[in-house]
């Protein structure tokens, strides 16, 4: 079922980061919505996504990705 999972990232810098990083999370299968925040350094993703390929996507992008508690 859809839920919100929240992850802590790493390596933006910009809004040019902001923006790679959502298009990366949005490519995954199950993915709803997406909202990347610079300053919380933080991804709200809501859908069923497995969480391991977004983290795994986002690392591809060339950014850093660890599950929020
Ligand atoms: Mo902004 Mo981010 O110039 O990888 S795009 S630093």
């Amino acid at each position: 079922s859809s839920k919100v999972q929240q992850l802590l990232l790493s390596g933006m810098t910009c809004a040019s980061c902001v923006a790679s990083v959502e298009k990366a999370i949005k490519q995954v299968t199950g993915v709803d919505t997406v909202s990347v925040n610079l300053a919380e350094r933080t991804a709200l993703i809501s859908g069923n996504p497995d969480i391991k390929t977004v983290i795994a996507a986002i690392i591809a992008a060339g950014y850093g990705a660890e599950i929020s508690e």
